[in-house]
């Protein structure tokens, strides 16, 4: 079933009156196949924080994509190529005004956010990050936004530091000013943690980092598809994001990179499509944004991308995160008058991602037994064991909600974690 227009559905209200709404939930999820499907009549799906699912809007685009003009692009003089050739920078155009980019050439195709990253990793650190140079993380990073920075100081013999959070799981931002130093040459830091669901004063970093001469990289993928974002307003350098979390395909994200960054920068990746021109022993690359997409893209991923973005802008980020800070409230007080349950992270200004552990009870084994209810939340480290370091913990496990989800389904969780505290208590 396709409705026509989303929009329709803000700021009517919803079925449950208790709580203020700005979404029709009803009728946003009638735009996804996937809960109608009948094997999903019971589903509960609480795990957008690692996928999303994606309205018919998204597989639509995909598929004509497929079925009426496959092609590959930037290659062909036909015009079933060019067809596909204006979609794939058609999408790149959009996706720059989405986040505020200043050109759409800003605005590079990945495969999703861990690649973004990797791409500055080896694009800029391996040019410029020298012995003695200082990079600075955060201890909420997923590994995406870590790792290769582990990998990039250990190239360059630089050294990694961190900003620590405290127990409320909030960045302690009054240590920046020790950790920024002169050596300094980048910060990389979460735009909202995928565990805690912290929301990060990225302009605050981004400012204190500049006055020292640093880059900063921000890492939007849980940010992205919950809130506006301006990446001029802020004066990021790098920033990154993946599709498939924000109702887009899987296999597609964004490096935007500040042109003159960008510019500067090495491409990763070498091949078709990246070239100005080839000599017998050398080459030169294509100008931005070509120098960083060689080979064949996933076009369709791409164009499915844009068509997200149309949904998400016809619901409005300001809608969506309302929808969901509602949401998440409402979860958390629940949960505070749940004495066997404990809550990580922020009880104020965070994403709708709630990581929970069970008194005596394995994450795993909530998560196994959720999923026996047709309810599917995530558990383990969440690709952040310096985050489970700091709380003490193996793994946790983890509720997130989208637009797509109500109320009923809210308390459909709470009601399934008392039955787990029962069907648990006597192995506790
Ligand atoms: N977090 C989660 O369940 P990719 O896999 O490249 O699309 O995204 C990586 C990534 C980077 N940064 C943050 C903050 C993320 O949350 C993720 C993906 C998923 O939390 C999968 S581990």
């Amino acid at each position: 079933k396709q409705k026509n227009n989303p929009n329709q559905a803000v700021n009517e209200m919803s079925i449950v009156e208790s709580v203020p709404k700005t979404l029709n939930v009803a009728d946003i999820r009638s735009h996804f196949p996937i809960f109608s499907y009948p094997e999903n009549s019971e589903l509960v799906y609480l795990d957008s924080a690692a996928t999303t699912q994606r309205p018919v809007q998204v597989l639509d685009a995909v598929r004509k994509f497929n079925e009426e003009y496959n092609s590959n692009i930037h290659r062909a003089a036909y015009k079933m190529a060019e067809k596909a050739t204006a979609g794939y920078e058609c999408a790149r155009l959009q996706i720059a005004q989405f986040i505020g980019a200043k050109h759409a050439h800003e605005i590079i195709f990945t495969r999703g956010a861990t690649e973004a990253a990797n791409f500055v990793a080896y694009g800029w650190a391996n040019k410029f990050l020298k012995p003695g140079d200082e990079i600075l993380v955060t201890e909420l990073e997923h590994h995406s936004n870590l790792v290769p920075w582990q990998m990039a100081a250990k190239r360059a013999g630089a050294k990694l530091k961190f900003l620590p959070f405290n127990a409320n799981g909030e960045l302690e931002y009054e240590k920046l000013d020790d950790l920024l130093t002169t050596c300094t040459r980048l910060v990389a830091v979460t735009h909202a943690s995928n565990v805690l669901g912290t929301r990060i004063d990225v302009k605050r970093i981004i400012d204190a980092a500049h006055e020292i001469g640093a880059l900063v990289l921000v890492d939007g993928a849980q940010h992205v598809p919950h809130s506006p974002v301006n990446v001029q307003e802020l004066d990021a350098d790098f920033y990154i994001f993946s599709g498939h979390k924000m109702l887009g395909p899987m296999g597609i994200g964004i490096l935007y990179g500040k042109e003159k960054l960008l510019d500067d920068m090495d491409p990763v990746l070498f091949g078709g499509s990246m070239i100005d021109d080839v000599q017998y022993q050398e080459s030169t690359w294509a100008e931005l944004p070509w120098k960083f997409e060689a080979g064949t893209q996933n076009i369709p991923a791409v164009i499915g991308l844009g068509a997200a973005i149309d949904f998400l802008q016809e619901i409005g980020l300001e809608n969506i995160e309302k929808h969901n800070d509602s949401i998440t409230n409402y979860v958390l007080n629940e949960l505070a008058e749940l004495d066997f349950v404990t809550v990580y992270g922020p009880r104020q200004n965070r994403n709708a991602v709630i990581s929970f552990s069970m008194q005596g009870i394995h994450a795993h084994d909530v998560a196994t037994f959720f999923d026996n209810k047709s309810i599917a939340i995530r558990s383990g480290h969440h690709c952040a064991k310096i985050v489970m370091k700091k709380l003490n913990v193996a793994s946790t496990a983890r509720a997130s909600f989208y637009l797509y989800n109500s109320i009923e389904e809210a308390d459909r969780f709470i009601e399934v974690l008392k039955q787990a505290r029962g069907y648990f208590a006597k192995w506790i």
